[in-house]
């Protein structure tokens, strides 16, 4: 019953906190003071980071010439997080919002973002690994009017990560970056400190993260092109461990793909139904291999064909085109058949046909061949994409922005004496 008050008093503050602020500019025209920076900073268990976060980050802006607030968004962590976050507003302009009900580092992100204030968003750890000090040269960096979007990255000249990473945290990292290059050609794609006018962050396109690579996404979906990097010295985290588990990891994985077709739409599927059928051609020779030391050559090749084409079908239905599996299987695999079929012929045709009409082919059949395969994949897909596998909406769910965050969010106002001194959530 108590944290319950407590909750709809919380509200109720930010609520009346907003009204009052609007009632003021709208009638007496009042330009009451918004900070220019926002810094959000995503949390789980950062209790005892913190404190040291809040005071270097205060200490490095002290001396600007702009305001700044800083928002914590925490998963309700079962730490003293919040607490702490209390504390500290008590001193520093912190807000924290909780969310109750949400797991995640990006969503928390665009959940900070989507309530922050400021004319420039900001985010970076809470563990430290990003040195506060870099703060101001991150938002100088954005007073070049070009430039749309600021990493504070480690693999510019001038930048470094502190000892002890390891081999397999390095390859891990430069593989990643590797796997992004198509997207941007950014030193350090996976950075967790960036910073972008508010803006280029409202004009960002069905934003939809998933996993930990929330820069990754604004960059992509907000159409940044011309990026900053300010190189930093990335510290091992100060206190606690790094929740990065392998599930994020794959995520990251299913992130690329999404952007990939964010970015390159029909182009990115093609290049996986391709994939898709690179692997059938080792189903087929090795269900081949196996059924002939079973069943005569004339039997064997028709089963590892269709061996081949069911593992094509399962694989583009869960992958290259998931979201029409709305439809059902059986017609879906019989149309897929088909197709293939159709493709088969389109590649025999080709191929023979050039074989006889161009000159050049005659002594070379694999090229003719080769020719003939491309077409006939073209054709399948062109096939799969129109009438197999039809997509009821758009291939991807999409999270639109708002400004006012979401509604299961528990808004906090900012640290106003009346709030910090009866020791509710700021
Ligand atoms: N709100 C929220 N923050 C998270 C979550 N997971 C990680 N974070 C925060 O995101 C930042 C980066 O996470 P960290 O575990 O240090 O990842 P690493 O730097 O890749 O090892 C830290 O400030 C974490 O507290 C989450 O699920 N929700
Ligand atoms: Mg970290």
């Amino acid at each position: 019953m108590v944290p319950c008050l407590l909750y709809v008093h919380d509200i109720s503050i930010s609520v009346v906190s907003c009204l009052l602020h609007l009632f003021a500019r709208r009638t007496f025209h009042l330009k009451l003071p918004m900070p220019r920076l926002s810094i959000i900073v995503p949390t789980y268990c950062e209790a005892e980071n913190l404190p040291s976060l809040t005071q270097r980050i205060f200490v490095a802006l002290r001396d600007q010439a702009y305001d700044f607030e800083m928002i914590v968004v925490d998963d309700n962590s079962p730490d003293n997080t919040q607490e702490v976050c209390r504390q500290l507003a008590t001193e520093y302009p912190l807000r924290l919002l909780v969310r109750k009900t949400e797991r995640g580092l990006s969503s928390a992100v665009i959940a900070g973002m989507n309530v922050a204030k400021g004319e420039i968003l900001l985010c970076m750890d809470a563990d430290l690994s990003h040195p506060p000090e870099s703060v101001p040269e991150l938002v100088a960096a954005l007073e070049n009017p070009q430039i749309d979007f600021v990493i504070g990255s480690r693999y510019v000249p001038g930048g470094s990560t502190e000892d002890g990473w390891g081999l397999f945290r390095w390859l891990n990292s430069k593989i990643a970056t590797l796997m992004a290059r198509p997207l941007t050609s950014t030193s350090d794609p996976m950075a967790g400190f960036f910073c972008l006018r508010r803006d280029t962050y409202h004009a960002a396109r069905q934003l939809n993260p998933i996993g930990y690579k929330i820069g990754l996404e604004l960059l992509v979906k907000c159409g940044c092109r011309n990026i900053a990097e300010v190189p930093i010295c990335f510290a091992n985290r100060l206190h606690g461990s790094s929740k990065l588990s392998l599930r994020e990891q794959l995520n990251y994985v299913r992130h690329l793909r999404r952007l990939y077709r964010f970015r390159f739409g029909w182009l990115a599927r093609c290049v996986e139904f391709l994939m898709v059928g690179f692997s059938g051609a080792f189903i087929d020779l090795g269900s081949l291999s196996l059924l002939l030391k079973a069943i005569p050559f004339e039997w064997a090749r028709p089963v590892a064909i269709l061996t081949a084409m069911t593992w094509n079908f399962f694989l583009n239905r869960a992958f290259t085109f998931a979201g029409a599996r709305h439809d059902s299987i059986l017609r879906q695999y019989l149309g897929f058949v088909s197709a293939c079929a159709m493709g088969a012929v389109a590649n025999w045709g080709v191929s023979v046909g050039l074989m006889k009409t161009v000159s050049l082919l005659k002594d070379t059949p694999l090229t003719a061949a080769a020719a003939g395969v491309v077409v006939g994949a073209v054709f399948n897909f062109l096939l799969c994409s129109c009438f197999v596998f039809r997509y009821k909406t758009a291939p991807c769910t999409t999270v639109e922005l708002s400004s006012t965050g979401s509604p299961e969010l528990r808004v906090s106002v900012k640290s106003t004496s009346a709030a910090s001194q009866s020791g509710k959530n700021v």
